[in-house]
């Protein structure tokens, strides 16, 4: 059976500018457990074929990636008899309802599969799309195997039996048990990346503002070496798809699939993107060993975060040595009521500045998460993110990324507003991005104030333009004029 695997495009508030393309992993998951059992699959990234087209408008909204029509071409020359889309976003749900038309256009007999965190949160949003024939929820490598065996044998019908699946039918939308997490990922295949152009991601990212904070030098891939999170954070739903018990691969495996990244596709530059990459210390520092013996010559970045509390010089030595040369670090607050009371996140603050020194000594550089505009937080505890965010840089932390909170679907947090009706009424799957104005009512402060704090955080990742550089610089003439030269000289940057 041919199966075409898709990345729809994405359909942003025109405010919020051009995406980052993103390797799809999930999509590759997917593909290589349908490739070992022989079926014929292919990956369409259609976000990344068109990540810099923005000319196809929808009122406040750009659209990025390929059109309808071009969607509907790759469809007709592929000829699959299914097409699973991945929807990693609730932002990118209008971009999939898109992709599944076309692919209905091209043909009604296709069957259109969704999966991925948002349909795995949202099952009967998705469900009760026309074009939408079922919906996958959680991990999906046993799951859509399962769909296409059901499907080899009794067609659509056989599949809906299947735990793990919703759909609607006569304007019911039925949702079946859970299917079980895979409790041994060492035995799911490495992610089929030969399916994935990984030249174009890299000159995207060339072209773009970098992958996730990272200007990468080589060719790149994410890699994901556990599942699950046991803590609890207020805007986090991620147990939902992955579980609350993480499920960690062993040290071998991970660097089998690191030496193959390198030496089978030629990558240098490997973010990891679990969730807690280093929660196990004995586990992590034999995944730096391996790199180190083996001879891997790449460098890494976690652009999603680690915790500071599991950080300390022995492992930052040995992460340095294997190529680490960035960690992203999340404190989300200033205030340690606010990361303790509000967030429920159970981290000390001193162990952000103590990582912070440590890494700075190691040679590893710093980045810090924080969020702003949570429920019942004050203004004077936003003022004390800012502050705490310079003392860090002062101490050596070098990149830093304010976002806004968001009650996405499945958190505690949409739990939280909907029960204490805090929600703007506007609030939609359309507004689930940190990089859009608070929706929150009802606070001390308002949606500007929080944008204003957002703002002079991300200044603090370009210390030349603050109050302080300046006043430096006024005090010593004989650098301001090859200063003033220098600034005229260059591009203004985005932050
Ligand atoms: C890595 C990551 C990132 C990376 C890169 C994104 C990427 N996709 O590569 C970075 C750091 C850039 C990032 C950014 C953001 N992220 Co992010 N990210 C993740 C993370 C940690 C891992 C994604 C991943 O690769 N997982 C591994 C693969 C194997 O899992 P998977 O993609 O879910 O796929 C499996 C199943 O879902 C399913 N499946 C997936 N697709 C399909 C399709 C079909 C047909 C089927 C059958 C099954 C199926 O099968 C797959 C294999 O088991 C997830 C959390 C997580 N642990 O999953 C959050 C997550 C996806 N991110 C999230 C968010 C909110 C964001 C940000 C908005 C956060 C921010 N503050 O900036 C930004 C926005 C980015 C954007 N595009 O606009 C949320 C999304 C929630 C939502 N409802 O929208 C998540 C779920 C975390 C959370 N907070 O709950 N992210
Ligand atoms: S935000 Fe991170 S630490 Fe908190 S629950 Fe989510 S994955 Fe776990």
């Amino acid at each position: 059976m041919k199966i075409l695997l898709i990345n729809p495009p994405i359909i942003l508030p025109r405010n919020l500018g051009t995406p980052s393309p993103y390797i799809p992993l999930g999509l590759a998951y997917l593909a290589a457990e349908l490739e070992k059992k022989d079926h014929d699959v292919s990956i369409q990234d259609i976000l990344l074929k068109g990540w810099d087209k923005n000319e196809y408008f929808e009122g406040d909204f750009v659209y990025h990636g390929l059109s309808p029509k071009e969607i509907l071409e790759i469809v007709r020359q592929e000829k699959p008899s299914v097409v699973g889309i991945t929807v990693p976003y609730t932002i990118q749900e209008k971009g999939a309802f898109i992709a599944a038309s076309a692919v209905k256009e091209a043909g009604q007999e296709i069957t259109t599969i969704l999966g991925g965190s948002h349909p795995t949160i949202r099952p009967e949003d998705c469900a009760r799309h026309e074009d939408v024939d079922l919906v996958v929820m959680g991990e999906g490598e046993k799951t859509f195997f399962e769909i296409i065996k059901q499907m080899e044998i009794e067609g659509v019908h056989g599949a809906q039996k299947i735990n793990g699946v919703a759909y609607e039918e006569g304007g019911k939308v039925h949702i079946n048990p859970p299917s079980p997490l895979i409790e041994n990922l060492d035995s799911i295949p490495f992610p089929a990346r030969h399916l994935l152009d990984l030249e174009a991601y890299f000159e995207a990212s060339k072209a773009s503002s970098g992958v996730h904070g990272v200007q990468v030098k080589s060719l790149y891939s994410p890699i994901i070496t556990s599942r699950g999170c046991p803590y609890d954070c207020i805007f986090c739903s991620i147990d939902i798809t992955m579980g609350k018990k993480m499920r960690m691969r062993s040290p071998n495996n991970v660097v089998d699939e690191l030496e193959e990244m390198v030496h089978r596709h030629g990558i240098r530059t490997v973010l990891f993107e679990d969730d807690n990459l280093t929660h196990n210390k004995k586990r992590i520092l034999e995944i730096c060993k391996q790199i180190i013996t083996r001879g891997l010559d790449i460098e890494w970045y976690n652009p999603n975060g680690i915790r500071a509390d599991k950080l300390d010089k022995e492992l930052l030595s040995a992460m340095k040595r294997s190529g680490c040369k960035l960690i992203w670090v999340a404190p989300e607050s200033g205030s340690q009521r606010v990361v303790t009371e509000i967030i429920g996140k159970h981290l000390k603050l001193e162990s952000v500045e103590d990582t912070v020194k440590t890494a700075k000594k190691v040679g590893i550089k710093v980045g810090l998460f924080f969020v702003v505009g949570l429920p019942g937080e004050t203004k004077a505890e936003m003022q004390k993110s800012l502050v705490f965010a310079q003392r860090m840089r002062q101490l050596g932390a070098s990149c830093f990324t304010f976002s806004v909170a968001t009650p996405l679907y499945g958190t505690r947090f949409y739990k939280m507003a909907m029960e204490q009706k805090l929600l703007d009424p506007t609030f939609d799957s359309n507004c689930q991005s940190p990089y859009l104005p608070s929706p929150l009512q009802k606070q001390e402060w308002t949606a500007d104030y929080v944008q204003h704090i957002v703002e002079q955080g991300r200044r603090l990742n370009h210390p030349q333009n603050t109050k302080e550089r300046m006043l430096c610089l006024l005090r010593n003439p004989s650098v301001v004029v090859p200063y003033i030269k220098k600034r005229l000289g260059k591009k203004s940057q985005i932050t």
